[in-house]
């Protein structure tokens, strides 16, 4: 085409060419801030749109898909937004936000005219394949931070043996729902394995309590442990957050126990050890008459005698053959892991000359079963003069222990060594015609 321009006072022709009129957009840029954007947090992604032609152009649509390969499933929605026209050489940043709800390397791909309502073209032709704008970005993992904010025991001094209790409380940290994790429980933290659960998942600022069970077998001081995401299946990207994931405790084992009390309900007196009459004096006069219960931890002081191991309670009375002596004496004692309870009692009746031994009653149980014992009565035996009829002892046992039924050891029924010598010591020690 030739424009002419003619002007009344100017002789001279112009004669200026004029080229066809063309419209080509394309995206000269596009970049996205921060650089590598966070998953769960936004970024803007800005494109530079330009009308490389020589036309103004019209309304036109720009587009951007924020994951051009399809990375996440389902895959996040391509975004437009229009641009109202644009003139010939003009360039318009057209800016989307757009938040990442995964982390991973991803491909953004701009589309200026995504649905062509420009005709572009350019001296050479159609300009319609310049149109497209790739951009490679990292998104980095959401800042999570797992973390405990509980660890207790139950009972904080677990027993050997019995099964304890670990509730460890942990929270999600961070800005942003972690996946699946598991939560586990050492009991010592020179455990390669311990108790363990699966929480599926936790919301931002999200806590969960889980109740993990254990036994400890040996009487011991243990560094106890909790660990959160123990198999590592969420990534915690902020500074120290993958070393925040234990917390420690220490830890005393006690041994099984039990509390017994043993009273000494009453004697049926059967020989009061006066000689028949008519020889026979006043009622016999019994002293002492010895009640022990074995107890490591005590001392029993009775006719001169220190015998350790033995706690003992005496008194002393004036009996007819046939009297029932009501007593009520007891004692209490605490006895650990297989200790068997060890009961004995005797009495010497004090003649003029020499005192007569009335003879003994010895009773032993192990645990558990001196937890059942009750009220039971016992014949005293190898009294000097009235041999196996001599007296008869009622007692009531009583005791708790910190451990179930279930959960004692099955013991012998034979008295340990060190304990049966104890007992033939205090024996030994109230029979004087031994
Ligand atoms: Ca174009
Ligand atoms: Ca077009
Ligand atoms: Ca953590
Ligand atoms: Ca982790």
């Amino acid at each position: 085409l030739v424009w002419e321009m003619k002007e009344d006072n100017n002789a001279k022709p112009v004669t200026v060419t004029v080229g066809p009129n063309y419209i080509d957009l394309t995206i000269t840029n596009m970049t996205i801030s921060p650089g590598s954007p966070t998953q769960g947090q936004p970024a803007t992604v800005n494109l530079t749109v330009k009308n490389l032609g020589n036309t103004p152009a019209g309304n036109f649509m720009v587009e951007l898909n924020p994951d051009s390969l399809f990375l996440f499933t389902p895959g996040p929605q391509t975004i437009s937004k229009q641009v109202n026209g644009l003139a010939a050489g003009a360039t318009t940043t057209v800016s989307f936000q757009y938040t990442y709800p995964v982390s991973g390397n991803v491909r953004l791909l701009g589309n200026v005219d995504a649905f062509n309502n420009i005709a572009e073209s350019n001296k050479f032709g159609p300009a319609e394949n310049n149109n497209l704008k790739i951009l490679n970005v990292t998104v980095q993992p959401a800042p999570i931070d797992l973390i405990i904010t509980g660890f207790t025991i139950n009972p904080a001094s677990p027993v050997r043996g019995v099964e304890a209790t670990a509730s460890i409380t942990v929270k999600n940290n961070g800005p942003w729902p972690a996946n699946d994790f598991a939560v586990q429980w050492l009991l010592s933290n020179t455990d390669a394995f311990g108790p363990l659960e699966f929480i599926n998942g936790l919301n931002p600022g999200e806590s969960r309590t889980v109740t993990l069970k254990g036994t400890y077998y040996v009487t011991d001081t243990y560094t106890s442990r909790a660990i959160v995401d123990v198999f590592n299946t969420v990534v915690e990207p902020g500074p120290g957050a993958e070393a925040n994931n234990t917390q420690d405790k220490t830890v005393t084992v006690v041994p099984q126990q039990a509390t017994v009390t043993v009273t000494l309900v009453s004697l049926k007196i059967l020989n009061s050890g006066d000689p028949p009459p008519p020889l026979s004096g006043p009622e016999g006069e019994w002293d002492p008459f010895i009640f022990a219960v074995l107890n490591p931890t005590a001392t029993c002081n009775v006719l001169s005698q220190s015998i350790p191991g033995v706690e003992c309670k005496t008194s002393s009375f004036d009996v007819e053959a046939g009297d029932t002596v009501s007593l009520g004496q007891s004692i209490t004692v605490t006895l650990q892991e297989y200790t068997p309870l060890v009961i004995a009692a005797g009495a010497l009746e004090q003649d003029l000359i020499t005192p007569d031994f009335m003879g003994y009653v010895v009773k032993f149980a192990f645990p558990p079963d001196y937890l059942s014992l009750g009220t039971f009565t016992l014949n005293a035996e190898h009294g000097s003069n009235c041999g196996s009829n001599c007296f008869q002892a009622t007692f009531t046992v009583t005791g708790t222990a910190n451990y179930p039924t279930s959960a004692a050891m099955v013991s012998s029924t034979t008295l340990p060594p060190d304990v049966d010598a104890t007992l033939s010591r205090f024996l030994d020690v109230i029979n004087p015609t031994n």
